[in-house]
């Protein structure tokens, strides 16, 4: 990994570095509010998981407050009007399933590819956040293993009657993980996080997700494969 320690010569407060915050501050606060929502609608359409998932959103929420507290902590004004354009598609993808109770689908999106895209941006964040920042994204980052994990579980348990859907879910939506990667690498960059990093850990985490729920390894490279769609 091209990144172990956070290099000293990151200087938080310059123009540069707290305008690419203001993009990645805000796409990470509107992520974990979106993400509290799809826990709440989740916990409607899986009834008898219902306390588990109202449980799993109020940690997003805690998140949400948290990188909102970083964001002040480097006087840094989140640009909501781009995060919630950046998530759109993802957003809409998630509620039309929902709206059709495709809940396979929408673990898929929510538990799976954006836990992932949360677990490796967070990883990579760590070693080169500010002090404030980091101690928040480490008690963050343990939360959201869960919340993958509560979607490989269920879906481990459904999977024979779930594959089907969960390969055309993947079609629809990891393209768009890697246009939204792509869209985002420039300002990772200013904040010391590399496109190649993100991809690899977001492939790592994902393609074992489909492992543990009971994809063969062909599948998994097949799967991913169709993330170059983009
Ligand atoms: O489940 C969650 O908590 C996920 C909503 C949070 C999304 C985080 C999205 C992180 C992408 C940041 C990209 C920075 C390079
Ligand atoms: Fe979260
Ligand atoms: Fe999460």
């Amino acid at each position: 990994m091209p990144q172990l320690e956070a290099s000293p010569t990151i200087d938080f407060q310059t123009e540069t570095y707290k305008d690419a915050y203001s993009r990645i501050n805000a796409i990470v606060i509107e992520g974990e509010q979106e993400a509290h929502d799809n826990y709440l609608t989740l916990a409607e359409l899986l009834a008898d998981k219902k306390a588990e998932l109202v449980g799993l959103s109020k940690m997003e929420n805690r998140h949400m407050k948290g990188f909102q507290a970083c964001g002040k902590n480097l006087k840094v004004t989140p640009d909501m009007a781009f995060a919630k354009e950046f998530f759109s598609e993802l957003h809409r993808n998630f509620q039309t399933a929902a709206a059709q109770g495709q809940i396979v689908t929408c673990l898929l999106i929510q538990s799976l590819i954006i836990e992932c895209f949360a677990i490796a941006a967070y990883n990579i964040y760590i070693p080169v956040a500010d002090d404030f920042a980091r101690k928040i994204t480490e008690g963050v980052v343990k939360e959201e293993y869960s919340h993958l994990n509560f979607g490989e579980v269920w879906l481990q348990a459904h999977f024979e009657e779930s594959k089907a859907e969960l390969e055309a879910a993947n079609r629809q939506n990891l393209p768009i993980i890697w246009r939204l990667l792509n869209a985002v690498a420039d300002d990772a960059r200013v904040l010391g996080m590399e496109k190649d990093a993100l991809i690899e850990d977001f492939m790592i985490a994902y393609g074992e997700a489909l492992g543990n729920i009971g994809f063969n390894n062909r599948d998994i490279m097949r799967m991913s494969a169709q993330g170059l769609a983009a």
